[in-house]
């Protein structure tokens, strides 16, 4: 708790482009909640080079996520934002939590699994060691609250473990945080293969929308999206990825409940729905990015929210990892 409010923290990779996914699963949320909770919101750079990254592509993806939380409505002043470098309790606070966390376990995550199999020339430590560092994000703030789509469940709850783990080894020191899953939208299909997650990283990316696609790159998308050969527009994840998937766009892109969207498309055709989904989504992200490209332009003001962030964030941080140095019993000056 911070004041009255529940502390909430969540973070996301500054790779590749986001994509709706990252959009609905993520930033949207953190607009959303910025009001109710005490917020802290972290790019998370440390993360993203367990997969090899060029220097030169994260640096510049590094802002423009930066560019990207604020244009979407992040509010740096009611919220903590700021680049997990620039906070060096993470790697910190990481290191002890490796002592509480068995090898086995890491192993079994499907994440690291998939990710293994992906980079198979490239299985570091760092990639095995993904959830530690993310549990000692999320622990260092005291956090409630964690919104993240269903792909990083298994990392909250490996979370909550090794906090439990700390907690009765020694006394009470770390708040068990809880994961915040959106009902729809909690895991956005790839528009090609509509049971499998969209995601940034992926080979074809024509089943993948980007927030920085453009209009016509965003209906030929839509356009070739697959659906089924029912011809009946209707929510039914099961049965109807597809259609399903695209509903569930279409509701948070205009803000329609569930029931309204299979309403208003109730009789027409794919073709007409696929339009209607493109544009839905074409028009919402085009002022998103029109105040990205201004925010980038000023990169004076993007450091100064950096700087900000970093010292607001360290001083949470060094609190919580203070703590720990004590019961551990790492010897203070
Ligand atoms: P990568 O493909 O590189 O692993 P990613 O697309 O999963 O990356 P992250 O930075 O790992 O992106 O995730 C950022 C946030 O977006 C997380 O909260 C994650 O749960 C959410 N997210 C990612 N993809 C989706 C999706 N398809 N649907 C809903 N939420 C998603
Ligand atoms: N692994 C997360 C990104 C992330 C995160 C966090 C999310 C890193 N640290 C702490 C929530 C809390 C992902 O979304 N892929």
């Amino acid at each position: 708790m911070q004041g009255d409010k529940k502390i909430l923290y969540s973070a996301v990779q500054p790779t590749n482009n986001l994509t709706i996914g990252n959009y609905i699963g993520a930033v949207k949320n953190f607009v959303a909640l910025q009001d109710e909770y005490s917020c802290v919101y972290a790019i998370a750079n440390m993360h993203a080079i367990t997969v090899r990254q060029t220097p030169a592509d994260l640096r510049k993806n590094t802002l423009s996520l930066l560019a990207l939380y604020l244009a979407c409505g992040v509010d740096p002043q009611k919220c903590v934002l700021y680049l997990q470098s620039h906070v060096p309790a993470h790697a910190e606070l990481a290191w002890v939590l490796n002592t509480f966390t068995y090898v086995g376990e890491m192993e079994r995550m499907t994440q690291f699994k998939d990710k293994s199999a992906k980079h198979a020339d490239n299985i570091n430590m760092g990639l095995m060691d993904y959830p530690v560092l993310m549990a000692a994000d999320i622990l260092l703030y005291q956090t409630d609250v964690v919104p993240v789509g269903v792909d990083q469940r298994q990392h909250l709850e490996i979370t909550r473990d090794i906090a439990v783990r700390f907690n009765n080894v020694y006394s009470p020191t770390f708040t068990v945080p809880e994961g915040i899953y959106m009902k729809v939208g909690a895991k956005i299909g790839d528009l090609l293969e509509p049971s499998k997650k969209m995601s940034k990283s992926s080979e074809n990316q024509n089943g993948v929308v980007y927030l920085s696609d453009d209009r016509d790159t965003i209906m030929r998308k839509f356009k070739r999206a697959v659906t089924d050969s029912e011809a009946c527009v209707r929510y039914d994840p099961e049965n109807k990825p597809g259609v399903s998937n695209l509903l569930s766009i279409y509701s948070v892109f205009t803000g329609t409940s569930m029931e309204d969207c299979q309403k208003q498309f109730e009789g027409r055709g794919y073709g007409d729905f696929k339009l209607a989904v493109g544009e839905a989504v074409a028009d919402r992200l085009a002022p998103i990015q029109a105040e990205q490209a201004r925010l980038l332009a000023d990169k004076a003001y993007l450091d100064s929210v950096l700087k900000d962030g970093a010292a607001r964030a360290s001083a949470m941080a060094g609190r919580t990892l203070s703590k720990v140095y004590k019961k551990i019993g790492f010897y203070q000056l």
